[in-house]
């Protein structure tokens, strides 16, 4: 039986397991990413494991996120970054040089190869026909040291594309079109595998955007093949030479379909406050927007910023709006410059950023009070943009340009004549922000600098054979990491800080949480469904872990804070009987037996007189790993 692309892939990469989805396998990982909020503590793990050079075929480090250095914190984890780079042979890709996802897909990414990167939007490589795959940073960690990535083998879901897009309708309502029908839990245990006809008429960079926001539907990662649109944007970026041609056998079988007919789309957004909730511009036009923001790791490339130039050239955006532009990378900003569309923006009243991810993690440019902002990014996030009670929507650049101009939520296909953007086919390629790797002898000789912003990693014990405690907190469904370690200019400085940042969890939701869990010893925490959907950040994992959170019992998870929770020890367990979760309260004194992990569990609910069953999906090795306390002593101990 043929294989699908990403099939192919993964089995050319499989160094232990068998391709039965479900079944934990591992895979040898080609390339590594991190970026600067979730990098310092990956970076401080792969320091821990005591190797002279990262082992990863190619690794590359990023400054994208932290970038309001309002004080000395986020600047000191900038040269710890760079001297980390220079100390293990790792390409660092320095503050303004562009968003880590755009930045890796044009200079970087590699048909057929697999990324692992400490941010879960990495699966936006899979527009060039790479396995890119999200992960905490300690998973990255390994990769960098050389060892395999460990994930359970993944049903592939066919979304076959037919049609071609209609005028001012693009790749971004492509995503939302697919969000719209599986929410944001519809993707989790596949990979999304593009296909059809439809593909001659899409473009690497409108790929990208579908890939990239895949994430956002749980799935493991996204793929598309490899063809001549592929290989016309790598030449376009200077790296022709690196294209393979990658795609599906004819027999190839999928495990479930989807069929698009993009001739039928029509412009969407996704509604306050999830991703997943899906509409068509109609049903909200006329709306007064406040703010409009242009960027992000979703929409940030050529095609879409041509595309909002080539709106607004001439005209003057409402004076109500405020709107920021954030390009994907200085390749972007200086072919924006030689077209002239970088003027045509300023002209019209945008305001223009430096590349990075700016607004999308609340780095600034938070919304007035009780504001409606309309973004082109992937996540809207209840406070996500700094402003607890304003309104985020999700759209595509197009309906974005049309809002400002007009002040209200618009259709852009009320704006008559379209001129589709034609891709460059040769970049002004920037490499002027990029430091490339020492020869290791001399790399050996780098001294590591750290700031008073870096603190060393916490230890932690073994598991115990048992545990009590209270439930701290109960929360709903789809909680995602922002719920859980908020972002945003304030607390995003203290990545590197575990004990700092730790004052913060839960902090949108129950700000005496902290307090609780100190004065407690610890805890529970109870949770519904696709708990910890979202970002990568391990801190989500890590901080509830220093504050003593003990095991965390919910309805499902998502999977990279599942695999973020194991890895620093925490027992993540789901109810055998979903309605046993409406038995439990906050403030219930509890106690665990995790003395057999080998079946099912029970939970004593000792104020109530009840038992709970509890059951798990922990591989063997997953088991070894939470008994040593985490994945930093398990790695520890199986080397001595
Ligand atoms: C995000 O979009 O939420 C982030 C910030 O890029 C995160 C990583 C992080 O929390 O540092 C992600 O998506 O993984
Ligand atoms: Fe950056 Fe936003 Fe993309 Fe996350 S989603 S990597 S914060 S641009």
């Amino acid at each position: 039986m043929g294989r699908t692309l990403a099939q192919k892939i993964l089995k050319e990469h499989m160094i232990e397991g068998v391709e039965s989805p479900g079944t934990e396998i591992a895979i040898r990982m080609d390339h590594t990413l991190t970026q600067d909020a979730t990098g310092t503590m990956a970076y401080l793990q792969f320091e821990a494991m005591g190797l002279d050079r990262v082992k990863a075929e190619r690794s590359v480090s990023f400054i994208d996120h932290n970038m309001l250095q309002s004080d000395f914190k986020n600047a000191d984890d900038h040269r710890y970054l760079q001297s980390i780079a220079k100390r293990y042979g790792i390409i660092l890709s320095k503050a303004g040089n562009g968003i880590c996802h755009q930045v890796f897909l044009e200079r970087f990414s590699t048909p057929g190869k697999t990324l692992i990167g400490s941010d879960s939007h990495t699966p936006t490589a899979g527009g060039i026909g790479q396995i890119a795959i999200g992960a905490g940073g300690l998973d990255v960690a390994v990769a960098m040291a050389g060892g395999a990535f460990k994930l359970k083998y993944p049903k592939i879901m066919g979304i076959k594309l037919t049609g071609a897009l209609p005028d001012w309708v693009s790749g971004k309502d492509i995503i939302l079109e697919i969000l719209r029908r599986i929410d944001v839990k519809g993707g989790r245990g596949y990979i999304l595998e593009y296909f059809g006809p439809a593909l001659a008429t899409l473009s690497v960079p409108d790929r990208a955007t579908v890939t990239n926001m895949g994430t956002e539907t749980g799935c493991t990662t996204s793929i598309f093949p490899s063809d001549e649109n592929t290989k016309r944007f790598m030449e376009a970026m200077g790296r022709g030479e690196q294209w393979v041609e990658m795609k599906a056998d004819d027999d190839a079988q999928y495990d479930e379909m989807m069929e698009i007919d993009l001739s039928a789309l029509v412009p969407l957004a996704s509604k306050p406050h999830s991703p997943g909730t899906v509409v068509p511009i109609s049903e909200l036009q006329g709306m007064k927007v406040d703010q409009v923001c242009i960027g992000s790791c979703t929409n940030s490339s050529f095609r879409d910023l041509m595309i909002v130039a080539q709106t607004v050239k001439g005209k003057r955006l409402h004076e109500d709006i405020s709107a920021t532009i954030s390009p994907g990378s200085r390749t972007i900003i200086r072919e924006m410059v030689r077209t002239g569309a970088y003027a045509d923006l300023v002209e019209a009243g945008f305001r223009m950023l430096e590349s990075g991810c700016g607004p999308c993690i609340g780095m600034g440019l938070a919304p007035r009070s009780g504001a409606v902002s309309v973004r082109t990014f992937n996540r809207n996030f209840k406070g996500r943009s700094g402003t607890k009670d304003a309104d985020a929507y999700l759209v595509s650049p197009e309906v974005a340009a049309a809002t400002a101009l007009k002040g209200v939520m618009a259709d852009p296909r009320e704006l008559g004549e379209y001129r589709k953007i034609e891709e460059p086919t040769s970049y002004l390629v920037d490499n002027n922000l990029f430091i490339y790797p020492l020869p290791e002898e001399e790399a050996l000789k780098v001294e590591i600098v750290r700031g008073p912003n870096i603190k060393p990693l916490p230890d932690f014990p073994k598991l115990p054979a048992s545990q009590e405690g209270e439930v701290l907190i109960k929360v709903g469904d789809n909680i995602t990491t922002d719920h859980i370690m908020p972002a945003g200019a304030k607390i995003l400085p203290l990545r590197s800080n575990i004990p700092a940042i730790s004052e913060y969890v839960f902090s949108q939701v129950d700000e005496d949480f902290p307090g609780r869990a100190k004065e407690k010893g610890g805890g529970f925490i109870i949770g519904g469904d696709n708990y910890g959907q979202g970002s990568s950040r391990e801190h989500a994992a890590l901080a509830p872990k220093f504050l003593g959170v003990k095991s965390v019992v919910v309805k499902s998870f998502a999977r990279i804070h599942r695999a973020n929770l194991i890895n620093f020890g925490i027992m993540p367990l789901t109810f055998k009987d979903l309605a046993d979760f409406d038995r439990l309260d906050q403030g219930d004194d509890l106690l665990l037996d995790l003395s057999d992990l080998s079946g099912e569990m029970t939970l004593e609910v000792r104020n109530k007189g009840i038992s709970i069953p509890l059951v798990h999906d922990l591989s063997p090795r997953e088991i070894d790993v939470i008994r040593e306390g985490g994945t930093l002593n398990y790695t520890r101990k199986s080397i001595s």
